[in-house]
């Protein structure tokens, strides 16, 4: 009877560096994520430690009791998202209104194989077309950008000539947002151009990425659209009856953004209990309507450090969204004068105030709360808003309050120059502020929030104390993590050099915890990732 041999146990010799037992050593050692590392025995003290480089073999040195591969930021996420969307790295950076996503960020992002949305949301609609022009002429066929379609439910007009543009100009990637329910032109957009190959999948030219905080509206986009809305978009030449068949196999979004506690428009639930509970939901609806294709599930709101970025990844995002984060970045549209104060924002310096979008309804969005009084300012308005029926209703201590510390100015003279505005926009507008004094009223409030962005866009310092900055608590934990490292220096902040070290750093932070959980003592100085310059 012949008896196998046992398999000789692998070992580990030490090349120019010895394998790292101490916490000290371990600190230096989870940051060599590109090597493949050993988990080493050190048989006189029972210790476990942590090597790479040297010589793993059959002979003498450390027995390894483990092999962990490579670790590449760009392998953090889901890998199709890589694919799908001609990235190197499974990471976005969200559209910002009013073009504090600039050109010049969505172009960066797309030269270093990230992807970027141009914030087209509260531009007009000419000042829309030339960013796509000009994104067009500098990335041409490339699919890594997009733009923002925002669902505007208030102007539906303005909502097709967008989808309209986007599609026309072919735009390959467009971020839906703020839709509560599906409209004739996003599912448009989702549908538009699709066919099939050879192997009877469904190709799309165009993708929508769907951005949601409720499961109600995710569930919306993860489904395929709705027969009624296709036969309509058929009927009426927008889209053809095999687009329509090839939509009802798919779902609206084959990537879907989950947003958590965010700046800007938010229903600031937390990352850890809303991205399960979306991931679920998506699975359930892969089995629901068997898709052939990956759908994906991505996770924004709050990622500012490596940490959160790692946190989201092991929670199953296929890619992260930042935000607020970018608006500090050299390339973001925001006032130099305002990038100053959003540096000085810490983790608690933000506030719930009224949404100039969606004033009239008591909607409220995340902004900056320090070194600007917005907030409270805008809160006022609101509030006398609600309570009275026409600025003439108002008493008048409260208004004349209202006209010098607020507006700046007396009602007169910032209605008729609202009145302009809609005049050119929507003259419709102005019609029904003049049958309804409530309405006049919620208009003259809402040039306050309007001009309070423009202010902190174009560094308006006379009306600094009037600065609407969005802006969730991503932003004062970046802060905190960058005050040390390449990042301290405004001029180092590009928008690629951000999430390049958002990334690297969650590598990092990913194999500080593969060694957590194989039993080594990692100190919890390994987790702190100081940035640097990435290339
Ligand atoms: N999201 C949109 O869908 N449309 C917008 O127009 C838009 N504008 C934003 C403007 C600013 C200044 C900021 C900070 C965010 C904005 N967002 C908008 C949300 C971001 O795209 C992103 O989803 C979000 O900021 C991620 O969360 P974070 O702020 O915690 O990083």
């Amino acid at each position: 009877m012949t008896t196998a041999a046992a398999p000789a146990r692998l070992t580990w010799c030490p090349g120019a560096e010895p394998a790292a037992f101490t916490p000290a050593d371990l600190c230096v050692a989870v940051g060599r994520i590109r090597e493949t590392g050993y988990v080493v025995l050190d048989e006189d003290s029972g210790g476990l430690g942590f090597a790479t480089g040297g010589a793993a073999g059959h002979g003498g040195g450390h027995p390894v009791v483990g092999v962990l591969p490579p670790l590449y930021p760009e392998r953090l996420g889901d890998r199709s998202f890589c694919e799908a969307h001609g990235t190197r790295f499974p990471y976005v950076a969200g559209e910002m209104a009013g073009g504090i996503a600039t050109t010049a960020m969505v172009t960066a992002l797309a030269d270093a194989g990230l992807l970027g949305f141009f914030g087209a949301a509260g531009l007009g609609l000419p000042s829309v077309e030339r960013a796509v022009a000009e994104l067009r002429a500098e990335l041409g066929g490339r699919p890594n950008w997009g733009v923002n379609l925002i669902h505007t439910p208030n102007e539906p007009g303005l909502e097709d000539r967008v989808a309209d543009l986007l599609l026309r100009q072919a735009v390959p990637r467009i971020s839906a947002s703020a839709f509560l329910r599906l409209t004739p032109a996003v599912v448009r957009c989702a549908a538009s151009g699709l066919r099939c190959d050879r192997a009877g999948r469904v190709v799309r030219p165009v993708r929508v990425f769907a951005k949601v905080s409720r499961p109600e509206v995710a569930e919306l986009f993860l489904s395929p659209a709705p027969a009624e809305l296709l036969g309509e978009l058929v009927r009426r030449g927008e889209l053809t009856a095999e687009e329509a068949e090839l939509a009802g196999r798919v779902p609206v979004a084959e990537d879907v953004t989950v947003e958590a506690d965010s700046g800007g428009h938010t229903d600031n639930r937390p990352l850890v209990a809303l991205l399960p509970t979306m991931l679920d939901l998506r699975d359930r609806l892969i089995r629901r309507f068997g898709y052939a294709q990956p759908v994906r599930v991505g996770a924004a709101g709050g990622l500012g450090t490596p940490v959160s970025v790692a946190a989201a990844f092991a929670a199953g995002a296929a890619y992260v969204v930042t935000g607020s984060v970018n608006q500090a970045a050299r390339e973001s549209g925001l006032s130099e004068d305002a990038k100053r104060l959003l540096a000085t924002a810490g983790i608690a310096d933000t506030v719930m105030a009224p949404a100039a979008d969606m004033f009239e309804q008591g909607v409220r969005l995340q902004v900056l709360g320090r070194g600007t009084l917005f907030a409270a300012r805008a809160a006022r308005l609101y509030r006398t808003y609600r309570d009275h029926p026409s600025l003439d209703a108002v008493p008048a201590p409260l208004l004349d309050g209202i006209e010098r510390d607020v507006l700046g100015a007396s009602v007169t003279e910032v209605w008729a120059r609202t009145r302009r505005f809609w005049q050119d926009r929507d003259p419709a507008e102005v019609a029904r502020a003049e049958r309804d004094p409530k309405h006049r009223m919620a208009l003259v409030f809402r040039w306050y929030l309007g001009m309070s962005s423009r202010w902190a866009v174009t560094g308006e310092t006379t009306r600094r104390a009037d600065y609407q900055i969005w802006c969730g608590p991503a932003m004062g934990a970046f802060n905190q993590w960058a005050a040390d490292g390449f990042l301290a220096d405004p001029a180092h902040r590009s928008v690629v050099q951000i999430a390049r070290n958002l990334l690297e750093g969650a590598a990092v932070v990913t194999r500080a915890h593969q060694l957590r959980s194989a039993g080594l003592p990692v100190p919890g100085l390994a987790f702190a990732f100081p940035a640097r310059r990435l290339e």
